[in-house]
């Protein structure tokens, strides 16, 4: 008995002989640095990529553009700054110097910059107008030096570090603080290269001397975070994808040596030796410099606020790029969007609904007010709810003054201490009983869960599984607007329709006979079923309290595609079939130009056309710009009945329709006769016939 119960009797004894309570929980693993630990309350800054790119319409420079296209005649960076301030961002990180070498500031080391350019008459600095701006506007502001340089004569011998530190020199020591440097990951290969036009290759390991490099960037910038993906392990970690999210289970630890795989950057490590959070960086578009043809392809503001709650609300930083103009602006829809969304996080954000409600805990460190569950509604980061040392699940109550309604379910971790958590669940006390809203696995810094309206009188935290005594340092219960974008629509393989949005809450409406969608229309919850025939589905996403309803979205089909196979192809060409635009098939092996791919209807159509998607990675080899199309009844005597060119699919990657005189077939060949950059091995996101 005595050892149950002095541990207690003592805590309650030095409570009331007025001597120092508990103690605070110890830090258990690794823990944040400083510079760590403020980069954390960042969450949501800018990129910028601008660069002689920008002038070439390319997303790689050779090393041996023009410097005198550089010559933006409309560049303002307080413009670019206002954009970013009132997107809600904290910072902004800057592309000095990209693959190609060329720097927008006017560097000592190098003639490619700026100061050959015809912009300011060669008197201009990118980056000091942009460093004055973020002073102005109370922005971070952050470097992006390539490490590959394409034009540098010298690079891939030991020369090019001293100049590549020479440069870091410049950039760390003329403007002021920086508060990140990023060292991209994409390293060697052909290039300019001073004129020799070649290949060359180095171990992004060992080539620059991360060791040295880091301790220049820190003797130079001692409050800096370093982000690398190529070398040593820096302060910040990449998450293996430039798509936007991070993993749902996301611990900010890694271990110190070893090789990093995909997994590993995607969700951190559990039992990792080292503190290396996520950054999840991703443009405003498909691509990071400016590109006029995806001037239609900027993120809708629900995918820009799903990109938020895929990084932000799973305990990483939110990087988005905003690729600027050749005139040195930002595209209005570019920023429109931007700013819209931050508005939205701020309106979403600003108030938390649970301020003054009750707070009861299952566990209290101490049965210290130190610890108590209150400490997670006030808005200090550095005092929290904790439990008894050994205590893994514990759950803390809110109840609230009146019935509230909200969306969004927020909470933090004192991450000075630790990452604990492994798994926690969330209940809400709806007509008289308790209902799970939501689930998750890691908290860290912030974690965000989303879930449909609801009006509860409390809720519940509960901790499931912690490696340590869980420290919670902040809750917060929020009402999110509905955000009723255009749904998605696809058919799949198996002739199911899929209808998707972004949001969580709103309802999706769908019809299948050409009449208008309503609130009355069936409601789409899962795959819907279709005949083998043609379908138009048309669907819309409405706010099921408010009534508001979003815009409509009209999808036609041909014929289900349930009974198509290729006879020459694998499993991977199914991605062909699947109707969604993130996969594509490429062909694996080629004996050149041209190419074929056969394709067996299973049974006899009228064809009078067919359509397909272009690869949709703007990096992609062996994008087909010119074709003939071949038909057959029995897959071996064929007739050509139609042939032309993919234009301009080098830059527009859109559904490419063509249509031919109706004729009975089964099989379909398309030949390609060329591709965009002459790679036999031929790729396509997916491929559909037109029949009569
Ligand atoms: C990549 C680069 O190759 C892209 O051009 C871009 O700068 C992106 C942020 O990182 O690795």
């Amino acid at each position: 008995m005595g050892a149950v119960l002095l541990p207690i009797l003592a805590s309650l004894l030095c409570l009331e002989t007025g001597e120092p309570g508990p103690r605070s929980p110890a830090p258990f693993g690794p823990v944040p640095s400083e510079n760590q630990l403020r980069w954390h309350e960042l969450e949501y800054y800018a990129f910028i990529h601008f660069s002689l790119n920008t002038y070439t319409d390319q997303s790689w420079g050779f090393g041996n553009e023009d410097v005198r296209l550089f010559n933006p005649s409309q560049l303002d960076a307080r413009e670019w700054a206002r954009v970013i301030k009132k997107s809600g961002m904290k910072g902004v990180i800057l592309t000095a110097k990209h693959h190609g070498g060329f720097c927008l500031w006017p560097s000592r080391h190098t003639d490619y910059s700026v100061k050959n350019s015809p912009w300011k008459q060669g008197k201009g600095d990118v980056v000091r107008e942009l460093a004055e701006a973020c002073r102005e506007y109370g922005l971070k502001f952050g470097v992006y030096l390539s490490p590959w340089d394409r034009n540098h004569a010298d690079y891939g011998r030991p020369e090019y570090i001293t100049y590549f530190r020479n440069q870091l020199t410049e950039l760390l020591t003329d403007y002021g603080p920086i508060f990140e440097v990023w060292f991209d990951g994409a390293n060697g290969g052909s290039g300019w290269y001073g004129g020799a036009n070649e290949h060359r290759q180095i171990d992004p390991k060992t080539y620059y001397d991360w060791p040295n490099t880091y301790a220049l960037v820190r003797r130079l910038q001692p409050k800096i975070v370093i982000w690398n993906d190529g070398g040593d392990r820096a302060d910040l970690r990449w998450v293996g994808t430039e798509a936007g999210y991070v993993g749902e289970t996301n611990w900010s630890l890694l271990n110190a040596q070893g090789d990093v795989t995909w997994p590993m950057l995607h969700h951190g490590l559990e039992d990792g030796d080292s503190w290396v959070p996520a950054e999840v960086n991703t443009s405003i578009r498909p691509e990071w410099f400016y590109h006029p043809s995806e001037d239609d392809k900027v993120k809708t503001v629900a995918r820009l606020l799903d990109a938020y709650y895929a990084s932000v609300g799973r305990n990483a930083a939110l990087l988005l790029n905003f690729p600027i103009r050749p005139d040195g602006t930002i595209h209005p829809t570019d920023a429109a969007r931007a700013i819209e969304t931050g508005e939205i996080i701020r309106k979403t954000f600003a108030k938390n609904l649970a301020r003054g409600a009750a707070a009861e805990a299952s566990n209290i460190r101490g049965r210290s007010s130190d610890f108590g569950p209150e400490n997670a509604l006030d808005d200090r980061p550095d005092s929290f709810w904790s439990v008894d040392d050994g205590v893994l699940q514990a759950s803390l109550t809110l109840t609230f003054k009146k019935p509230t309604s909200f969306n969004r379910f927020l909470v933090q971790e004192r991450i000075a201490l630790g990452q604990r958590v492994k798994a926690f669940q969330v209940e809400a006390f709806v007509d008289g009983g308790w209902r799970e809203i939501g689930r998750g696995t890691t908290v860290g810094a912030k974690r965000i869960l989303r879930f449909p309206t609801l009006e509860a009188s409390k809720v519940r935290l509960t901790i499931l599984d912690s490696k340590a005594p869980p420290v919670i340092s902040h809750i917060g219960i929020h009402l999110a607007p509905p955000i009723l974008d255009a749904p998605s629509i696809l058919r799949n393989r198996a002739g199911d329709v899929l209808i998707e949005i972004l949001d969580v809450g709103p309802h999706v409406h769908y019809t299948l006979d050409g009449t208008t969608p309503s609130r009355q229309s069936p409601r789409a919850t899962g795959p819907i079923p279709t005949t083998d025939g043609k379908v138009v589905v048309q669907a819309v996403a409405i706010d099921p309290s408010g009534g508001q309803v979003g815009p409509v979205r009209r999808q036609a089909f041909d014929v289900s595609r349930k009974a198509w196979r290729f006879p020459s192809l694998g499993a991977d060409a199914d991605a062909l079939l699947d109707g969604r635009d993130d996969t594509s098939w490429k062909m694996a092996e080629s004996t050149g130009l041209p190419a074929d791919l056969v394709l067996d209807l299973g049974r006899e159509h009228r064809l009078s056309g067919f359509r397909l998607l272009p690869d949709q990675n703007m990096g992609a080899s062996g994008v087909i710009t010119r074709y003939e199309l071949h038909v057959s009844q029995d897959g071996t005597a064929w007739t050509k009945v139609d042939e032309g060119e993919f234009a301009n699919v080098r830059n527009n990657r859109t559904w490419q329709v063509k249509r031919f005189s109706p004729t009975p077939a089964r099989f379909l060949k398309l030949r390609a006769l060329a591709t965009t950059d002459t790679s036999p091995n031929i790729t396509l996101a997916d491929i559909d016939v037109l029949t009569e």
